[in-house]
């Protein structure tokens, strides 16, 4: 039997339940190897170049299950991709979506496509440009990524296969960066976003779009070429003196929700879209670049019935940008005033499924106060509870009344940027009373633009809020700046080597907050049930105050300022 057309795979990374924990699927950010550590150091003798063990984490990100090497689980885009390649006229046998662990097994003379989803190729995404001070260290990202194209390189030099490789989804813009990797992997050619760095939705005509990337033509740019559906740009890039060429492919598909495919084989962590888009437009991000559309409940009931049938899912990870904006016509909205009817629709179908848990992926603050009906009825309807605690991603993003308003102001709509501390109280109070826990990231460095005083409103905030209300429960994570969406022309914030003191401030009260009010308060009851809980939680407990140790050894390395800022913030925010 000959291998198929067209692969399509993930590494490790995305390609991990996480043991059920919800928050270790981020843990592809942690740094893997420090290149630079020195060879008479303690850790050295411990653990040679290793900063997180890899037994550790290899241990954690458990690989998928398969099927005679199939994928039985993978990231949602390339289901999407899979559904689209096999409605316009690929055959099953033609398309397969492989384990990264057996990818050699699909390779082969007859393989004419192999096709990568990237998230965070080369660790630039913002947690791990912080927890790699700026990629000073190499992430479990950017190692089982390499690994994966360097096992794809092999394979088609052991066979023989000209197949063409291509990265897709949100993170291939990190090429542009650092493009001796693309010539390293051996990859044919990029798909870029037209704009700010965003990922091009292509499954509204995959088949068209792997029929050009088969046929060649993408091999040349053609200025002259009539249909306008793509853009060849081999960039050319200069590095050590060397000149550098690579292929980006730009591909222009808006699909609307009946050309975008039901996924027909299950997702990992059960996640079905409800909507693309977001509306909210804050400045720094990318997928608000994505136009606005909504999903009816009959599609997404159909993506959930696939994930349980075929999937075993017993829960459905909602995705949306914000799940508060769907429904919502933003033309009449202007307020951005939540359509309750709509979300109550929603969720009213995703029970219908007969899931036991359901979480939305993201939400603002200012949608989920703004309709005070809103959250208690969302709860009824999908159960929340003590012990069934819906955990929600959303952008706490700065304390500060200045650059809130100036990259974000709509993320607060219907409440003016004057009003953003009482927002974020607010918000907090009311998704805790209906058994909402808010994991809220911050952004370290925006746009470079932020001042000692900026990073000062964060810290006060995040204290104020635990003094306010002791009880409260949620999480923060601060992230480094990194240049996507509408600021794609700025610069990269360097932590390792542009963090004032106040920024460590956050950075550090952050991992305190963390440390004391969510590993110690709530952690337990949150996440997967039974003895994988107690280890998991006694191992956070035992691990969660090394980043503090180390932010205080570098402080006092540091000067005289960051150990102070350290200083002030154990005596009145702690
Ligand atoms: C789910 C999710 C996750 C999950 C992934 C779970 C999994 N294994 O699938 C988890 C929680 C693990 C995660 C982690 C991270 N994530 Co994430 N994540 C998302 C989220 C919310 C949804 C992704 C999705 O399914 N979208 C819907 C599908 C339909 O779109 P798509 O994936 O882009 O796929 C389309 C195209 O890209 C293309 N395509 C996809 N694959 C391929 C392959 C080929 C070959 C081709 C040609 C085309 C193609 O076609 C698809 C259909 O049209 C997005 C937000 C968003 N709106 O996309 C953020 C997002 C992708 N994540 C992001 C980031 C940065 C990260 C992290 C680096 C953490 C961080 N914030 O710093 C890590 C990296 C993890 C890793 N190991 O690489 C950013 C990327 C920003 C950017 N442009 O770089 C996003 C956009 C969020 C944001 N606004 O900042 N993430
Ligand atoms: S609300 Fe969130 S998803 Fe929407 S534009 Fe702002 S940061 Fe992006």
């Amino acid at each position: 039997m000959g291998t198929p057309k067209i692969v399509l795979t993930a590494d490790r990374t995305l390609m991990s339940p996480y043991r059920g924990l919800s928050l270790a699927t981020f843990f592809g950010c942690a740094p893997a190897i420090d290149p630079h550590r020195k060879k008479n150091s303690f850790w050295y003798k411990i653990l040679g170049n290793q900063v997180t063990p890899k037994i550790l984490f290899d241990f954690i990100c458990n690989y998928i299950p398969h099927t005679n090497g199939v994928a039985n689980y993978a990231p949602y885009g390339l289901r999407k991709l899979e559904a689209g390649l096999l409605r316009d006229g690929f055959s099953r046998q033609d398309v397969v979506v492989a384990h990264p662990d057996h990818i050699e097994q699909f390779i082969g003379p007859e393989t004419e496509v192999i096709g990568t989803y990237e998230m965070d190729p080369l660790g630039m995404g913002p947690v791990t440009m912080t927890f790699t001070y700026g990629r000073k260290q190499i992430s479990y990202d950017e190692f089982y990524n390499t690994e994966l194209h360097y096992r794809i390189k092999a394979a088609k030099a052991k066979t023989g296969s000209k197949a063409k490789v291509i990265s897709g989804a949100s993170g291939t813009w990190q090429y542009n960066y650092d493009p001796e990797k693309i010539e390293e992997f051996g990859i044919y050619a990029i798909l870029e976003g037209e704009l700010g760095g965003i990922a091009p939705e292509i499954d509204g005509h995959a088949g068209r779009f792997f029929n050009y990337l088969i046929n060649g033509d993408f091999d040349n740019m053609d200025p002259f070429r009539k249909r306008s559906d793509f853009k060849v740009n081999i960039k050319e890039f200069e590095r050590n003196g060397k000149k550098i060429h690579a292929r980006f492919v730009n591909f222009w598909d808006r699909p609307n929700i009946d050309e975008i495919p039901n996924i027909i084989e299950p997702s990992m962590h059960g996640m079905v879209e409800v909507m693309r888009g977001c509306g909210r437009g804050c400045k720094f991000c990318d997928v608000t670049l994505r136009s606005l559309r909504y999903y009816p409940p009959e599609k997404v009931v159909k993506e959930i019935e696939v994930n349980m049938k075929k999937g075993g899912a017993k829960s459905a990870w909602i995705h949306s940008d914000d799940i508060f904006v769907y429904g919502m016509d933003p033309r009449t909205a202007k307020g951005m005033e939540p359509n309750r009817e709509a979300l109550e629709e929603l969720f009213t179908a995703i029970m219908s499924t007969g899931v036991e848990h359901t979480n939305p992926t993201h939400g603002t603050l200012a949608g989920a106060i703004a309709d005070e009906k809103l959250l208690p009825n969302l709860s009824k309807i999908i159960k929340a509870s003590p012990d069934n605690l819906i955990g929600v991603q959303v952008g706490f993003e700065t304390g500060s009344l200045r650059l809130i308003e100036k990259y974000a102001d709509r993320k607060l709509a219907p409440y003016k940027p004057e009003e953003w501390h009482w927002v974020v109280k607010e918000g907090v109070k009311t998704m805790n009373e209906n058994y909402w826990i808010p994991a809220f990231t911050l952004i370290m460095g925006l746009d470079n633009d932020e001042t000692p005083e900026d990073s000062w409103d964060s810290i006060r905030l995040i204290s104020e809020l635990e003094h306010e209300q002791p009880d409260a429960m949620f999480t923060t994570t601060a992230l480094t700046f990194v240049p996507i969406g509408l600021l794609e022309k700025s610069d990269f914030f360097n932590i390792g080597n542009e963090m004032t003191a106040a920024q460590l401030g956050v950075l550090y009260k952050t991992w305190q907050h963390n440390l004391k009010y969510g590993i110690k308060k709530f952690m337990n009851r949150t996440g997967a049930k039974g003895p994988r809980r107690l280890f998991f939680n006694a191992l956070a407990r035992s691990l969660g105050g090394i980043p503090l140790a180390a932010m205080e050894k570098y402080a006092r390395r540091k000067s005289k300022e960051h150990e102070r800022v350290i200083e002030i913030i154990k005596a009145k925010y702690w």
